[in-house]
């Protein structure tokens, strides 16, 4: 049977409220008392089992409606008059030929009836686990596939990159993190860290520097060890919630943005080919490590993580947007600290060569704001030709929040910490 899902918002007064109100209650304590209670003359509401009622239509035919939630609050309006009218949120599911006659039937026990068709909004992960579905990959510079790429023309290289490929493509969600023995010539790269290092008291942001701080005195980090995953996910769990989970390379933005909503990263385990150590294009394991991790061991940029929960569901025109955002905040955001210009973004801080430049009087700055932000093009394969400034790293958050908020859904989304997972509130 083909259906359709529907979400109704139906904001009710007087007697016709109590006719679902009594339904609903008689359904909770299970004694419902079967036959139809009649509202007016035309409209027949029919308990017949939990889960699913029957409405007559012109008193002779009837139809099924599957009820998959129903839910009462204050209406919105009356909040506001000081009313007590509710709003009804129903999802059901009806036979396609039957949704016309069905919010007929429901427009006149109501006093409004709003409709979202469910089917117009996107897939997205509503419980931790359903990360697992969220491993698109886009093929943007891969070494098996980009003659660009310095890992092109090296076999060895690319033989490497599949096996740590395998890890992340084999893991699912609850599985440990496995460890990944590295090479001489691969520990070699993480020369990078010693590079940057030297940088980063002049050009990293004060969050970024206390928890490198941290994450050395830890001992997670050091010159002469790339630190595992496991240990990484585990800090980071500590303090603001975060974990890793491993991925084999560039994911869709849509599925990149979901995770970051149950406080999840997706992290890349394989290292940057050894003839390029200053600049990738693409993440791998020195970018998240040395770019991200410090940043998302901070309480409040993890609240940047909002931008994850604005991206589900959200259409693909919002999406690029978010990802823009990201892309100019988390990857390449420039800060104001104590009167100069410091950089918090991962890309930045994980880039010697790129780091230096934006911190030179080379490339142009603009003012971070979101509306702007959102629609400026942006460069993946070299150094930025702009740079959005935030006034502080607080301003930024704030702004990227209020930004989200107008983001137009046909329902809004609330993280339960407990569960891992999200929860849905219909909202037409
Ligand atoms: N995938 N693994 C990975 N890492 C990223 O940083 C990343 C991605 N996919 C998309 C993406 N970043 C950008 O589109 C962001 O702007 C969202
Ligand atoms: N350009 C960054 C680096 O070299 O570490 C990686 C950016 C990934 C988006
Ligand atoms: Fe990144």
């Amino acid at each position: 049977m083909k259906t359709d899902s529907v979400v109704q918002t139906i904001p009710l007064s007087g007697r016709k409220r109590s006719l679902i109100e009594d339904a609903r209650r008689d359904r909770e304590s299970g004694s419902s008392s079967p036959g139809p209670s009649r509202c007016g003359d035309s409209f027949v509401f029919e308990e017949e089992k939990s889960g699913s009622f029957t409405i007559e239509k012109n008193c002779n035919s009837t139809f099924e409606a599957k009820l998959l939630h129903l839910e009462s609050r204050p209406s919105r309006k009356s909040k506001k008059s000081g009313g007590d009218d509710l709003e009804f949120f129903m999802r059901c599911e009806v036979h396609c030929s039957d949704t016309d006659i069905f919010i007929n039937s429901l427009k006149r026990v109501a006093d409004d009836v709003r409709i979202v068709q469910e089917e117009n909004i996107p897939w997205f992960p509503k419980k931790i686990s359903d990360l697992d579905k969220c491993n698109h990959l886009i093929t943007k510079y891969d070494p098996d596939l980009d003659q660009d790429h310095p890992g092109f023309s090296d076999p060895e290289y690319r033989k490497r990159r599949g096996i740590i490929s395998e890890l992340a493509f084999n893991y699912k969600h609850g599985d440990p993190l496995l460890v990944v023995e590295y090479t001489p010539e691969e520990i070699a790269t993480w020369e990078v860290y010693r590079t940057l290092n030297g940088l980063y008291p002049t050009h990293a942001c004060r969050q970024f520097l206390e928890a490198l701080g941290q994450l050395e005195s830890e001992c997670l980090y050091g010159e002469d060890k790339i630190p595992q995953l496991g240990d990484v996910s585990a800090f980071l769990k500590e303090r603001t919630g975060f974990q890793l989970r491993p991925v084999a390379g560039l994911l869709s933005a849509r599925d990149f943005l979901a995770s970051l909503a149950f406080r999840v990263f997706q992290c890349t385990q394989y290292i940057r080919h050894p003839s390029a150590p200053m600049h990738s294009p693409e993440p791998d394991c020195c970018h998240e490590l040395l770019g991200h991790i410090p940043m998302l061991a901070d309480k409040e940029f993890a609240q940047f993580s909002q931008i994850g929960l604005a991206s589900l569901g959200a259409s693909d025109e919002d999406i690029e947007k978010l990802s823009t955002l990201y892309w100019f905040t988390v990857e390449f955001g420039l800060c104001k600290q104590n009167g100069t210009v410091k950089a918090y973004g991962a890309g930045l801080l994980s880039s010697y060569g790129e780091l230096l430049y934006a911190l030179s009087n080379e490339p142009q700055y603009k003012p971070f704001n979101p509306a702007e932000t959102a629609v400026q093009p942006y460069q993946d394969q070299s150094f930025q030709p702009v740079y959005f400034v935030s006034e502080s790293f607080e301003d930024a958050k704030h702004k990227l929040r209020q930004y989200s908020s107008t983001i137009q859904k046909p329902f809004s989304i609330r993280y339960d910490p407990y569960t891992c997972s999200m929860e849905v509130l219909d909202e037409p």
